[in-house]
């Protein structure tokens, strides 16, 4: 039973260095954990049978580092990705922790800023593509306002979509193989962000230049802050072709962000979410984005982190049974989830307007009295998650 819920690398989990090396400052209090050497991240990850680590630029090298020793950063670091075969799926960009960001980065009202922090970002991708990643991410950490008039939010999209297009540009005079993933986040550290879901991100892609180039990369908990629903955030983004990476962590509803370890929080999203990307075919990384909470030591974190995997295999467990038992399949009949599958009117328009059926003489009445089905079918799935089935 313990066996099967061991990770391997096939597994495809992925950590940030950010996340087991949070230290556990907030708001209110200091840190509570000493700093962690990115290459024991490598080291530890890897023995606990995860296939991947990403970073900000500032988690690896730390941010003013000469070139002498950001060279002996990377270095270290590809030494220990060597040494353990730990690939780098994923980097991104820290555009957030130093005071110059603090009106923002790409949407900062200051222009010399602006132009910073894309010459940062432009100096990550390089050795992100150096390092084999193929998704980049980018989170807007401080593109938003606290008020009104502070930000013209229209001109700021411009000046984000002006962002994007150079760095798309970039890639793409580079040769490089690597697509963006836009972070959606509502709130947290900005009163309110730009691109505050998925939605907004996914229609924010398709004014861009070369949208092929930019997907999304959606966080549990972000979009739990704003209410919504994740699972079907996914489904979208599936539908869409645009998942390109994922955030998984937990989140208790609507509060401030919490990254707690992947099936804390929301269980019964968590399971819906499991069986969607493993029946929706995504491939890609099941990154975790969370936060060992600081009162835990070093053991602690690295607990935090063996249970956002167990957590994943055993949901990946449970969703499996409920969708290969023959009670359910008929459960799933009879709430009529086949004829959702079916298209309305493939006969066409004229036969629609001809059918006499489908209006003259349905009965509404007779309709509206069948009964969905959907309570037993619910029922099932909670007791496959609760282990009784
Ligand atoms: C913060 C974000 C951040 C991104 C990477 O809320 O989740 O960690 O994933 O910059
Ligand atoms: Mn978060
Ligand atoms: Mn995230």
């Amino acid at each position: 039973m313990t066996e099967r819920f061991t990770p391997v690398p096939e597994d495809r989990f992925s950590f940030g260095l950010w996340t087991v090396g949070w230290q556990g400052r907030d708001p209110f209090g200091d840190a509570t954990r000493a700093p962690l050497d990115p290459v024991e991240t490598v080291h530890r990850l890897a023995g606990l049978g995860a296939y991947g680590v990403s970073f900000h630029d500032d988690d690896l090298i730390p941010f003013g580092a000469s070139d002498n020793a950001r060279d002996g950063h990377v270095k270290r670091f590809r030494q220990a990705l060597d040494a353990t075969g730990l690939v780098v799926p994923m980097a991104t960009t820290n555009l957030f922790t130093h005071p110059v960001f603090k009106d923002g980065a790409f949407t900062a009202n200051d222009r010399d800023v602006r132009r910073y922090a894309l010459r940062k970002t432009l100096r990550n991708i390089d050795l992100a593509a150096e390092l084999g990643a193929r998704v980049y991410v980018a989170w807007g950490g401080r593109e938003g306002a606290e008020s009104g008039a502070a930000k013209d939010v229209r001109t700021a999209l411009d000046r984000l979509k002006e962002a994007f297009d150079l760095l798309g540009a970039y890639v793409t005079e580079q040769g490089y193989d690597l697509r963006f993933a836009l972070e959606p986040k509502p709130n947290e550290p900005r009163g309110d962000l730009l691109l505050p879901t998925v939605g907004h991100a996914l229609a924010f892609i398709e004014r861009l230049e070369r949208p092929e180039l930019y997907g999304v990369n959606p966080e549990v908990g972000h979009e739990q802050m704003a209410g919504l629903n994740f699972p079907h955030g996914i489904a979208q983004a599936l539908w869409s072709g645009k998942l390109f990476h994922i955030d998984l962590n937990g989140q208790n509803g609507v509060k401030y962000d919490q990254d707690l370890r992947f099936g804390a929080g929301d269980l019964r999203s968590a399971f819906w979410l499991v069986d969607l990307l493993e029946t929706a075919g995504y491939e890609g990384p099941r990154h975790f984005d969370f936060k060992p909470p600081r009162t835990e030591d070093a053991d602690g974190v690295w607990e935090s982190a063996a249970g956002c995997m167990r957590n994943y295999l055993i949901l990946r467990a449970r969703a499996a049974a409920f969708r290969a038992d023959p009670e359910v399949r008929a459960a799933l009949q009879a709430a009529r989830l086949d004829e959702l599958a079916r298209p309305t009117a493939e006969d066409g328009l004229t036969a629609l307007l001809a059918d006499r059926t489908a209006y003259e003489d349905f009965d509404a009445a007779a309709a509206a009295a069948r009964g969905m089905a959907f309570e037993r079918l619910d029922q099932l799935a909670l007791e496959f998650l609760l282990g009784v089935r």
